[in-house]
């Protein structure tokens, strides 16, 4: 294996971006189950957030999602975010919640209503030019239920109209991220199903525009590291939403249904370049989280994601390459996948908690927060208003 100390001398460039929605209430379409303490504002997702970093060292930015997190000044919310030790950082944009785009939103055929979902983009990258965000992700719900709906080709040339005209509105410094998803809400075709659709829009954009890899966007049994390899060898990682699932878009906490998928992503990861600061460079991979915390408490739940994420990238870089290269070279199946395996069965629980313990974090941040009072307190302070939940 690597040498340990070199390993976790990486886990540094570590850092997971965390969604605000996170923390509201969220569920099934059955049910949303709500928790006392869940915050009624943004500000109050991301003082959650901020607790969040605090404990581990691993969450410096929070993602919002637009219009749910929508105030009236951003400088000043950046301003707030900062005072509590975290960053602003994706603007989602939203096109799945009005009336409106029942059909379809950027892929329209009504003008009047891509007008409509153009116009929020250029909303969203005004929020981005005060919140300092660089990122843009851009997730669309547009799909038909039935064979014949509508014309899928004029469909996908509208969608690069519209994206072409959101791109151009970008600043030097923006990116933007498509995201895909192969089914739902649309059952019969989605407009942005697969990578290789998201990559060819992107690819026609420019060198700003990238594609954004939801792990529970996928059909079963789908090679997710063989996709992240190649968008990394094609320059077009531009982000993940992490999550796990058991079925289709669970959302459920990153690394719990499968930490060896995790381990195998992060691997390609850093294979590819796209983990941390490469020769001193941002590899420009967002590492983010996307997650719905349905029956757990919410920021333990926060807390035990980055963990994961931080225990499958210490787990990754504990793996041998000049012994896997080796193996490779040679034919060696077995002695490659004995690499592959020693590196991933290795515990660094003990090694993590140490590696906390000397940058002054709690050795167990999980006791930490049930130690320090943090849910209590917002139990009592946050009564009264609505609280915010998935789509408020
Ligand atoms: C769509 C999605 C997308 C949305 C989020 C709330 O399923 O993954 O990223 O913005 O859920
Ligand atoms: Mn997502
Ligand atoms: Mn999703």
């Amino acid at each position: 294996m690597n040498d340990v100390a070199t390993a976790l001398g990486r886990l540094e460039e570590l850092a997971i971006e965390v969604p605000s929605w996170a923390y509201g209430n969220s569920g099934t379409r059955f049910k949303v189950f709500g928790t006392p303490g869940t915050p009624r504002t943004v500000q109050e997702k991301i003082a959650d957030a901020a607790k969040v970093h605090e404990l581990t060292g691993l969450a410096p930015t929070v993602a919002l999602h637009i219009p749910w997190d929508k105030v009236d000044d951003y400088a000043a919310l950046k301003g707030y975010a900062a005072g509590l030790g975290v960053g602003l950082g994706t603007i989602n944009s939203n096109t799945f919640q009005d009336d409106e785009y029942k059909f379809g939103s950027l892929t329209s055929s009504s003008d009047a209503v891509r007008r409509r979902a153009i116009d929020h983009h250029f909303e969203c990258i005004d929020i981005m030019h005060q919140t300092g965000s660089r990122d843009l992700k851009i997730w669309l719900a547009d799909g038909t239920n039935y064979p014949g709906q509508d014309d899928m080709r004029g469909r996908q040339d509208r969608l690069a109209e519209s994206l072409q005209e959101i791109y151009a509105r970008l600043g030097e410094d923006q990116r933007l991220v498509l995201e895909y998803k192969f089914f739902e809400p649309a059952f019969y075709h989605t407009d942005v199903p697969d990578w290789g659709t998201s990559y060819a829009q992107t690819l026609a954009l420019g060198e700003k525009a990238f594609v954004c890899l939801d792990t529970g966007h996928h059909a079963p049994g789908t090679n997710i590291e063989f996709i992240v390899m190649q968008l990394l060898r094609l320059g077009k990682l531009g982000s993940f939403d992490f999550n796990s699932r058991f079925y289709a878009d669970d959302d459920l906490i990153v690394g719990a249904a499968d930490p060896f998928q995790l381990f195998r992503i992060m691997h390609e990861v850093i294979r590819g370049g796209g983990f941390g600061s490469v020769s001193g460079k941002e590899s420009g991979v967002a590492l983010m989280l996307d997650q719905c915390h349905n029956l757990e408490e919410k920021i333990p739940g926060q807390i035990r994601s980055v963990l994961n994420v931080q225990e499958m990238t210490a787990r990754a870089l504990l793996i041998d390459t000049a012994a896997l290269a080796e193996a490779q070279r040679t034919g060696d199946v077995l002695a490659a996948n004995a690499v592959f395996n020693d590196a991933f069965y290795t515990d660094v629980r003990p090694m993590l908690a140490e590696w906390r313990e000397s940058r002054g974090l709690p050795a167990d941040p999980l006791a930490a927060f049930k130690a320090s009072g943090y849910q209590k307190q917002i139990n009592e302070d946050r009564v009264g208003g609505q609280q915010a939940g998935w789509g408020a």
